[in-house]
């Protein structure tokens, strides 16, 4: 009885014995596991759609999209020993398909999301057999377990955005992932206005209206979007909030300010994640500005965390 613990004996071996076992006394945690509030480990970042281009355009000389699968650029978050999520459920990338193209089908758990910022005509996904045509500022869903396959057959190079839910999908441990069979999917149908796609001219015109539009509500069950409207000069301050967002800029110039990054300001395919809990500031820069916010609050909804965090 050598050790002892606030003044009391412990059985010689007690801690050895525990560790064999694999348990760990809750009473003497190594780290804490509860706080009062949100420590978020993730900081707010913000990456330039030039630099991405610039680079998915040196890419393409030597990445084809039968080697690569998907020519993207993964926006991943600047902090320790991070490899791959944008924020804590979300990620981030550029993807670039070049005129004569196909980037294969395939299907997964992780539910995604398109935002398409360059494209001539006859660029489209193809999504469960049904060919979906995109333009810029479009929207297209691909939800969990849906086949998707993107093609460019026009004379542009196309890039978007794309957003998924896989850091999510791995926390749960609940990857799957498959080739389609046919390696590229055929289309059986072809809908340019399936409601899988939201056009960026209806979105912008409900923007004009009404400020923030809430597009494809529980289109996808862990991911929400809202497209916001600013008009020059027009200011708002947030947070903290329980949700972390991912902002796209769409049009016009967007300021952000936040504290680690201070103000930046962001124009169009501009990317900023705000990661939970941290305050922030947006405004307005142009006579018309808009931008995309894609943020995991459909999980933290359904959790019921909402009105806790209200309180704090
Ligand atoms: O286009 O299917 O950036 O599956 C990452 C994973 C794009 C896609 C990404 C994907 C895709
Ligand atoms: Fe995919």
């Amino acid at each position: 009885m050598s050790q002892t613990m606030v003044g009391q004996p412990v059985p010689d071996g007690f801690f050895q014995g525990l560790e064999q076992r694999a348990f760990s006394p809750g009473w003497a945690k190594k780290r804490p596991q509860m706080w009062p509030r949100p420590q978020p480990k993730y900081v707010p970042a913000l990456w330039r759609y030039s630099d991405a281009r610039a680079a998915l355009d040196q890419a393409s000389a030597f990445v084809s999209p039968e080697f690569a699968e998907r020519r993207n650029l993964i926006m991943v978050n600047p902090i320790a020993d991070n490899i791959y999520p944008t924020s804590r459920n979300l990620v981030a990338a550029y993807q670039l398909v070049l005129p004569g193209e196909t980037a294969r089908s395939h299907r997964h758990t992780p539910n995604a999301l398109r935002l398409i910022l360059d494209a001539g005509a006859s660029t489209y996904t193809i999504v469960n057999g049904v060919k979906v045509d995109v333009l810029p500022g479009d929207i297209v869903l691909t939800p969990s377990w849906h086949w998707h396959g993107h093609s460019n057959v026009g004379d542009e190079p196309a890039f978007w955005i794309d957003f998924l839910d896989v850091p999510l999908v791995q926390s749960l441990e609940n990857m799957f992932f498959e080739d389609h069979p046919e390696r590229n999917e055929r289309a059986i149908s072809h809908e340019p206005d399936s409601e899988l796609r939201h056009k960026g001219t209806v979105l912008e015109q409900q923007m004009r209206e009404s400020g923030t539009v809430d597009v494809a509500r529980g289109g996808l069950g862990t991911i929400a979007l809202h497209a916001s409207g600013w008009r020059r000069g027009q200011e708002q301050a947030y947070g903290p909030e329980i949700q972390s967002s991912i902002f796209a800029v769409t049009g016009g110039e967007i300021a952000f300010e936040v504290e680690a990054l201070g103000t930046v300001e962001l124009t169009r395919g501009d990317v900023i994640v705000i990661p939970c809990w941290h305050s922030y500031s947006i405004r307005g820069q142009a006579a018309w500005s808009q931008m995309l916010r894609v943020s995991d609050a459909p999980v933290t909804a359904a959790l019921g965390f909402t009105d806790v965090s209200k309180q704090r």
